[in-house]
């Protein structure tokens, strides 16, 4: 049958397209070519770090977004795992703690990123963006923005694989968060996956998904830009300014 523009995909084909993304995720981004090549510097890894540290601050949040946004408790009782994957619990420290130990581990002190001294204004545009797009958007929606973690195991193995060689300076205690993530991650895509795959019922719908995991391809992708430009090319916002 001749497919017209309006034949919704099957659910298999449906999921290929959205995995057909991943050319454009952040691991191809030339600031983790450089990183997993061993070719940044000391200052370069802490800016990451620093900078990532409010990205992974502002996932809770973002994650309350959504749920704010959701009736469906069923849905809710799944979706507020994230939540306590990085905000932890009584019996549990969460991502945001391995994070401040991945921090300790590249030099940074834990005031030093809860300050945020060292956030790109770009970065924070970006990651801004994201939580306010879970708040405004349904929560179907905000949902499928976390897709990109369809292609996150991959570059938390990358890490753990290539860090130790090329950066021996780094503490191993701060490789828990990427360890943590590759079980989390994987559990969360699962849900997400069926959250989006259910809820595109139409071609229109599926082909908007699309856009929506490109937006946040875009925020990942230009949280990097910003870092190549002050720790790779040393010019940071106003580096010419006296
Ligand atoms: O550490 C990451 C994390 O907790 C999340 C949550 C998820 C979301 O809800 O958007 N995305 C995500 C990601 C994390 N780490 C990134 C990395 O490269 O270390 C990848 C990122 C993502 O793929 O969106």
């Amino acid at each position: 049958m001749n497919e017209t523009p309006t034949t919704p995909w099957t659910r298999e084909e449906f999921e290929l397209q959205l995995r057909g993304k991943e050319k454009y995720y952040h691991a191809n981004h030339e600031f983790h070519v450089l990183m997993h090549s061993g070719k940044l510097d000391k200052t370069a890894i802490q800016g990451w770090v620093a900078n990532r540290f409010y990205y992974q601050v502002a996932i809770p949040v973002k994650d309350a977004a959504v749920m704010s946004n959701c009736w469906d408790r069923e849905i809710r009782r799944e979706w507020i795992k994230r939540i306590i994957d990085h905000d932890g619990a009584k019996n549990a420290e969460g991502g945001i703690e391995a994070w401040l130990q991945l921090g300790e581990a590249v030099g940074l002190t834990r005031d030093e990123l809860w300050s945020q001294q060292h956030l790109l204004p770009g970065v924070k545009f970006a990651i801004d963006a994201y939580v306010n797009f879970a708040r405004h958007q349904p929560w179907e929606i905000a949902a499928a923005s976390s897709l990109t973690e369809l292609f996150a195991p991959t570059i938390h193995q990358r890490r753990l694989d290539n860090w130790p060689k090329h950066y021996p300076w780094i503490s191993e205690q701060g490789y828990n968060y990427f360890r943590k993530r590759l079980s989390e991650a994987r559990r969360d895509v699962v849900h997400g996956l069926n959250i989006t795959l259910d809820y595109c019922e139409t071609r229109r719908q599926q082909e908007a998904m699309l856009e929506v995991l490109q937006f946040k391809l875009d925020v990942l992708w230009t949280m990097l830009d910003c870092m190549w430009m002050a720790y790779v090319e040393h010019r940071p916002p106003y580096h010419n300014i006296a």
